[in-house]
């Protein structure tokens, strides 16, 4: 499959990478990096979002080559390469853009992948699609460069935590070491990614702690926030980013969650676990998914009922003997 994969992209002249919605550092410095390799082989490559980056990556496209789907043709595209996009639903409005284009590859790592391309390697072992998108990039004989590097580095490092969840393996490690050693700027990565908080975005933590309930006999513990709190700090959704991690913080938790109160909407809701429920598969459960560890679903109707549905779904999980999330198996998110 692999070998299909290089192939198809060595075949390619005109190579389009979308990335997911609401994208992340994997997502944007997964197809940032690979988009600038395809380039130094002289091939044509445009990266298109259907959302916005987050500010806090907006440093790893200085050249604001990442695209809207408007500004994009929808024609004369060889192959759309999709990285970190675990199910068609992720595209948002860059998904028309793949209509009328001949082949699709996707590249990814989340167990939850529905093999929507024509050609898919989905290796879950990998701690983020970066180690994936390196290899792509070694495979095809591209030289990192510095910029590169940093968009691979960030996308390991946001997308493992920093190096601290279970799925950093050795490989991933080495693929760090590989990236600094190739000019990866973590200076840079530290200040613009971990020490580039809002001010409305700390006052959103503020109301989100002050939410924060523990349950399940401390198993369980949650923060919620709703549209009218981010108006009242003066945020946007952005500032929701990274709020569940807080809850997890909390000493004995394994499973928490974040609920997001997007009014007409619905909830939008962010789980995390520790160490034994797979919330990947509670997340299914709601028509979300994700990874055994970080998952996410949206649920419509009345918020108060949303929450309560998904906090029976996580203490159903938790009292199962080896804290299976449930019984389907899910889609994709981080
Ligand atoms: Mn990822």
């Amino acid at each position: 499959m692999w070998a299909a994969v290089l192939a198809t992209v060595r075949a390619s002249r005109r190579i389009l990478l979308p990335l997911h919605v609401r994208p992340d550092g994997d997502s944007v410095g997964s197809s940032l990096a690979v988009a600038r390799g395809l380039r130094a082989l002289g091939k044509t490559a445009s990266v298109v979002s259907a959302d916005p980056l987050p500010s806090n990556l907006r440093f790893l496209d200085p050249g604001s080559e990442c695209l809207q789907p408007a500004a994009i043709a929808g024609d004369g595209w060889d192959l759309a390469l999709l990285l970190d996009c675990a199910d068609e639903g992720r595209l948002g409005a860059a998904a028309p853009l793949l209509q009328g284009v001949p082949r699709t590859v996707n590249i990814d790592h989340h167990a939850s992948n529905s093999r929507y391309a024509g050609l898919n390697v989905v290796d879950e072992r990998c701690a983020a699609c970066a180690e994936l998108a390196l290899r792509l990039l070694d495979d095809l004989g591209c030289a990192l460069d510095p910029g590169m590097a940093t968009a691979l580095f960030a996308a390991l490092a946001t997308d493992t935590g920093s190096f601290r969840y279970a799925a950093t393996s050795p490989a991933t490690l080495a693929a760090a070491a590989r990236l600094r050693a190739a000019g990866a700027d973590l200076d840079r990565i530290q200040s613009e990614i971990w020490e580039h908080r809002s001010l409305p975005s700390l006052r959103v933590l503020a109301i989100a702690l002050q939410s924060l309930t523990v349950d399940a006999g401390g198993e369980l513990a949650w923060v919620a926030v709703s549209d009218a709190d981010l108006a009242a700090a003066g945020a946007d959704a952005e500032a929701t980013e990274g709020l569940v991690d807080y809850p997890r913080t909390l000493h004995g938790v394994e499973v928490a969650a974040l609920f997001v109160h997007e009014g007409s909407g619905g909830t939008r809701i962010s789980l995390r676990s520790r160490t034994r429920v797979d919330v990947s598969v509670l997340a299914a459960r709601f028509g979300g998914g994700g990874h055994p560890r970080a998952a996410g679903c949206t649920v419509t109707g009345p918020p108060a009922e949303a929450r309560d549905r998904v906090l029976a779904a996580a203490r159903e999980a938790l009292a199962r003997p080896g804290g299976a999330g449930g019984q389907a198996a899910g889609d994709g998110r981080p």
